[in-house]
């Protein structure tokens, strides 16, 4: 079944390896689209780290706290289930929200250990609100490497960065899902154009159509 969808209004999520860009395009585009007076598009950061929840992920990540695998995966997972109430109040009142990292990051994260199939990875997101959008933020790790070093968080490494981009590709080959890969290299503003005009194409694209339901 498929929820009921009001105005036409999108889900959209940002994806892509560490310092592509997510963060700077997300913020860009919830304040272009509100600048053009699209209704109250609202940004999402999972992992929100502002929950109960999120505040464990938060010190798994800073090395506060140890925590066992598929442990931290469900968590993940469940910090995006707690968000799904409002996220669907949210489009059913015909607001744009934006996420910046959903369950794909969730898959190719856990998946890049090892020792998970990606189908396990999956099932915690199965029937999460559907992306209409994913916008694939690539980048090639030596330019990554430009702008910046890691920070001192789990999974900075760039080994591990590797192994994750390896599970997003095999991700990507899902062509029940809309993704758009760009070009992380371009210039803010230049991506930024980019990202909007695709976010506005995809918020014209589902006019009356129902949002449907992740990997289900
Ligand atoms: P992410 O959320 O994907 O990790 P951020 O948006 O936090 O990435 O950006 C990481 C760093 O790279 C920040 O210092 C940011 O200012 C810089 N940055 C973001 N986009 C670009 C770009 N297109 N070109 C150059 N630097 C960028
Ligand atoms: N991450 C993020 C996961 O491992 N699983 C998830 O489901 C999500 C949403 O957490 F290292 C990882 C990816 C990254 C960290 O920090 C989140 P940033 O600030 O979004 O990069
Ligand atoms: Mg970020």
């Amino acid at each position: 079944a498929a929820w009921e969808r009001r105005a036409a209004r999108a889900l959209i999520a940002l994806e892509g390896v560490d310092r592509a860009g997510k963060s700077t395009q997300g913020r860009r585009l919830v304040e272009a689209l509100r600048a053009e007076g699209t209704r109250r598009p609202h940004l999402l950061f999972p992992a929100d780290r502002t929950t109960e929840i999120g505040q464990l992920i938060s010190s798994y990540l800073v090395r506060e706290k140890n925590l066992e695998d598929h442990t931290i995966h469900l968590l993940f997972s469940a910090n995006r289930w707690e968000h799904v109430p409002m996220m669907k109040e949210k489009l059913h009142q015909g607001v744009t929200i934006v996420v910046d990292r959903y369950a794909f990051s969730g898959v190719a994260f856990t998946s890049a250990k090892g020792n998970f199939c990606l189908d396990w990875c999956k099932q915690p997101d199965v029937g999460l609100p559907k992306p209409d959008l994913i916008l694939f933020l690539q980048l090639s790790p030596e330019a990554a490497a430009e702008r910046g070093n890691f920070g001192r968080e789990r999974y900075e490494t760039s080994s591990f960065q590797e192994k994750v981009l390896q599970s997003f590709y095999c991700l990507m080959e899902d062509k029940t899902l809309n993704w758009k890969k760009v070009d992380a290299s371009k210039s803010i503003e230049d991506l930024h154009r980019e990202i909007k005009s695709l976010a506005e194409e995809t918020m014209q694209e589902v006019q009356n159509k129902p949002l449907g339901e992740l990997w289900k």
